[in-house]
């Protein structure tokens, strides 16, 4: 199916004299841009199908409008009423103009039929799975193995191997959600209760933004996430790195076990570092916290000073977000700190 669309690619490329797509680098400064640029194959099919529809509705109206300005120009003698009707032939236009309406709609149906097909399922079994589940107002993101210490829970930023097709099992913990990284494929609803499920492939390497795509209450404009696609070897280099529980026993008495101790005491119960006895599910796991770009679903860059400043103002920062700010002393930040700076 792939390779019937592939025909229409360049009649639509040359026809519209658009870009065609290349540099990855783009994706992260133009996030949204899906409607120039598609990086893989889920995408194509929809951004091509996307050009054709414009493409078609301008040149209609182009033609209607010439139309309508001919009509008014046209001089003509004032008409009368009772000539309007079959024996004045207007009926043959009006059977003209439905036929050819006709004809390019169901023509329309059959081209997005044929596009949904093609990006319906993957060109290859996707070897790897991710699921990501939704949550007000951020992503969680594992990668399931058999063997439960090899399962890695992340968020907020997704890695793919480059080239590859990669599914996406989606989950929602509390309201509809909906996963979309425009420019690799197109949206899916996340549904509490259901396992919606799509796949991704990059065939670029480079950073593609996503953002939830359904209305999920006052932060879903603040529940963005970022895939990075790169290498196999560099894919394979993060997957092990991620794998890792923290081990690191702080000596009795200095900053970091007294941090240690206040991010159990304070944060544990909501999220996890694993290999401590920090196990929360009910946000970000933080066991890697600083190999992320972003903190809170692309709402700060993930600096030492916005860390705190997230932490101590998450509600200021994030009206209603399921994380309250937290108040701490200068001691207690200081401490906390330099606990967190370990979790790399
Ligand atoms: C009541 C539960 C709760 C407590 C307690 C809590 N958090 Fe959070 N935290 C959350 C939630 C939920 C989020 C996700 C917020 C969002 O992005 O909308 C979050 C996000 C974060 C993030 C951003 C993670 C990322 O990858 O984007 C950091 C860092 C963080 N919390 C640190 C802490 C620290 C440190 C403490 C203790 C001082 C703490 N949290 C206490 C629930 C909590
Ligand atoms: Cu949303």
């Amino acid at each position: 199916m792939g390779q019937s669309l592939s025909v229409l690619r360049p009649a639509a490329a040359l026809a519209l004299a658009l870009p065609s797509p290349v540099n990855a680098a783009q994706a992260a400064e133009a996030p949204l841009n899906y409607f120039m640029r598609s990086y893989g194959p889920a995408s194509e099919p929809t951004m091509y199908l996307g050009w054709v529809l414009a493409g078609l509705s301008v040149i209609i109206m182009l033609i209607i409008s010439l139309l309508l300005i001919v009509a008014l120009l046209r001089n003509r003698p004032s008409m009368d009423m009772r000539m309007i009707g079959p024996e004045s032939g207007g009926l043959r236009w009006i059977y003209i103009g439905t036929g050819i309406s006709t004809f390019i709609l169901f023509g329309l149906v059959i081209y997005s039929l044929l596009v949904l097909d093609a990006v319906a399922k993957p060109p290859s079994t996707p070897a790897i799975t991710v699921t990501v589940t939704g949550y007000d107002w951020w992503w969680r993101i594992e990668y399931e193995h058999d063997d439960p210490e090899q399962t890695v829970t992340t968020a907020n930023e997704l890695h793919i191997p480059v080239g590859e097709p990669v599914l996406i099992r989606l989950k929602s913990a509390d309201v509809i959600h909906a996963f979309w990284v425009p420019t690799l494929a197109g949206k899916t609803q996340m549904i509490p209760g259901l396992i919606n499920q799509q796949w991704i492939q990059a065939d670029s390497p480079g950073i593609y933004a996503g953002q939830c795509a359904q209305f999920c209450g006052a932060g879903h404009a603040r529940m963005s996430l970022e895939v990075v696609a790169e290498s196999a070897e560099d894919f394979e280099r993060w997957r092990n790195a991620q794998r890792r529980p923290v081990s690191s026993p702080f000596r009795p008495g200095s900053t970091g076990e007294f941090g240690q101790r206040l991010f159990m005491d304070r944060c544990g119960g909501c999220h996890a570092v694993r290999g401590t006895d920090a196990a929360g599910r009910h946000a970000p796991d933080l066991t890697h916290l600083n190999s992320r770009r972003w903190l809170a679903a692309g709402l700060l860059l993930n600096t030492p000073e916005d860390l705190m400043n997230w932490i101590v103002n998450a509600q200021r920062l994030k009206p209603g977000s399921r994380m309250p700010s937290i108040a701490l002393s200068e001691t207690e930040k200081s401490a906390l700190s330099t606990y967190l700076s370990t979790l790399d």
